[in-house]
């Protein structure tokens, strides 16, 4: 990635121009990782991109769920499932005697 390529600009409002920036749009992932792709298409490179796939989910998060952020037909798994799961598990949890878990008060 070359000065010219990051320009003048401030993505994340610190201070400091795209250029002398070591993370442009400051989601925490350096630009040199990032790159200037950019798989969404959206005409924002990767670097300035907050979700540089474009699949809804920030970069930012994909890091830290270990999804590609940068491969939009590797979907991340919504919270959604998360929310579902944890259904379930209040399910098998009521189911196996919540009174104990309670402490003795009924709750059903
Ligand atoms: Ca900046
Ligand atoms: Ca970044
Ligand atoms: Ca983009
Ligand atoms: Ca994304």
């Amino acid at each position: 990635m070359t000065l010219r390529q990051e320009g003048d600009g401030d993505r994340d409002n610190d201070g400091i121009p795209n250029r002398l920036d070591t993370d442009s749009d400051g989601d925490g992932i350096l630009d040199q990782t990032e790159g200037v792709g950019d798989p969404d298409m959206d005409g924002i490179p990767n670097f300035l991109d907050l979700d540089s796939d474009g699949d809804g989910v920030p970069d930012v998060t994909e890091h830290r769920l270990g999804t590609d952020p940068y491969d939009p037909f590797h979907p991340t798994p919504m919270p959604v499932a998360g929310v579902a799961g944890l259904g379930v598990l209040l399910i098998l949890v009521t189911g196996a005697g919540a009174r104990k878990i309670c402490g003795g008060k009924r709750v059903l």
